[in-house]
């Protein structure tokens, strides 16, 4: 039996569950170092983490995430709340030594996530490690999108066309959850959504976002109260409570220069009726083209401009093979893969990263250059100007 690592988790909603499934199946798929072992799982309700612990698979629960920090049979911290709480837990987890990870976006304002980077760039030289959880670097096709990119398959990159779209909040009587409200969320689409495009086309290209001029718009101004701390699947509150107002985007649009020299287009909404989750990239090099859809999220278009111009087209490559980015260690070739295995993936590379010492990725810092740009896209979008991007470095 490999040595542990012993997960402690806060929040067990749609991430927590989430999460919940990469810790419990990685050592299943994946040969690792470490074991994952479920600790335990804190949330605020009594009746729901008792809940949720059992349904999950942790070993306890507590309503104290105070608790888990101070334990010293935990190593590591999974953040899985609101982003109004990254901060303060991560920076209470990080100084008792222990090991991060936490959900996206780093947190609701760039002086928390600056404190964040800064405060795991110190617990680092100690070997206390974090990361944050933008999952969708670990589709398989986005790996391979990235690997192709980076061996010139499609050259100069001169286009980045990415899309966000959701449409689970078109109803205007959905009423206002945590994701809608700015103190508890930071942003709406932008951060919740945007902030992933952001994340990834970063990723695939290797270029960073430099400026960028931004609209923001929120169509359903106010949406019935609920009481409840529910996400993307609540029903209509019919308790009589009234509405509140909405206090974040439901849609981001923003133009943006990669100090690479690409130019981006962006689109982040949760209005796109009939769109569910089509997290989409598409590039465009001076030797190829690729392009990749969430809602198709086991193929990769790749258009190859260096064939005989008769062979040319856009090619669909089913990403289901043991020679493809972490596909071996699930099914037989052709067979697939979901949501849920880009959490496992995601984990399975932290678990080999404390093993062996190095620094996962995205790292806190990563997170902060996201959030810089989230930033730059609410001041743009506030003044209709061309925003430069804050550097990392004050
Ligand atoms: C809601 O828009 C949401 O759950 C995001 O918060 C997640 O990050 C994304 O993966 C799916 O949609």
């Amino acid at each position: 039996m490999s040595e542990q690592l012993r997960v402690g988790m806060v929040g067990y909603a749609f991430m927590g569950a989430a999460h919940s499934t990469a810790w419990r199946t990685v050592n299943r798929a994946f040969d690792l170092p470490l074991s994952a072992r479920m600790t335990a799982v804190s949330g605020r309700s009594p009746e729901g983490v008792a809940a949720a612990a059992a349904k999950l698979g942790w070993d306890e629960h507590t309503t104290d995430w105070r608790s888990l920090i101070e334990r010293d049979d935990i190593d590591l911290i999974d953040i899985c709340t609101p982003g109004d709480t990254h901060a303060e837990i991560a920076l209470a987890a990080l100084a008792a030594g222990k090991h991060v990870l936490c959900e996206k976006p780093l947190a609701n304002s760039v002086a928390e996530a600056r404190d964040m980077a800064a405060a795991a760039a110190q617990a680092a030289t100690s070997g206390v490690l974090a990361m944050c959880g933008f999952n969708y670097r670990r589709v398989p096709a986005v790996a391979l999108m990235r690997q192709l990119v980076q061996e010139g398959r499609i050259g100069t990159i001169r286009h980045v066309r990415a899309q966000y779209l959701q449409d689970w909040i078109v109803d205007p009587s959905f009423p206002l959850v945590w994701r809608l409200r700015k103190e508890l969320a930071g942003s709406g689409a932008l951060g919740d959504i945007g902030a992933h495009i952001i994340d990834l086309t970063q990723f695939v290209t290797g270029q960073s976002i430099s400026t960028v001029s931004a609209l923001t718009e929120t169509f359903v101004k106010q949406r019935p109260l609920t009481a409840e701390s529910a996400g993307l699947s609540a029903s209509a509150a019919n308790d009589g409570s009234g509405l509140g107002d909405v206090t974040v985007d439901d849609a981001a649009l923003f133009l943006a220069r990669l100090d690479g020299g690409a130019v981006a287009t962006y689109e982040a909404t949760r209005f796109a009726t009939g769109r569910k989750n089509a997290l989409r990239v598409e590039l465009n090099g001076s030797l190829g083209s690729l392009a990749f859809d969430f809602e198709r999220q086991n193929e990769l278009e790749f258009y190859d401009a260096a064939l005989p111009s008769a062979e040319q087209g856009f090619s669909r490559i089913l990403v289901t093979e043991a020679d493809h980015p972490y596909i071996g260690a699930w099914w037989p070739p052709g067979h697939g893969i979901g949501y849920e295995h880009t959490f496992t993936h995601e984990v399975r590379d932290l678990i080999e990263a404390i093993a062996t010492g190095q620094q996962p990725t995205p790292s806190f810092a990563d997170a902060l250059q996201v959030q810089l740009v989230l930033d730059a896209v609410s001041r743009s979008a506030e003044t209709a100007q061309w925003t430069a991007v804050e550097p990392a470095l004050e």
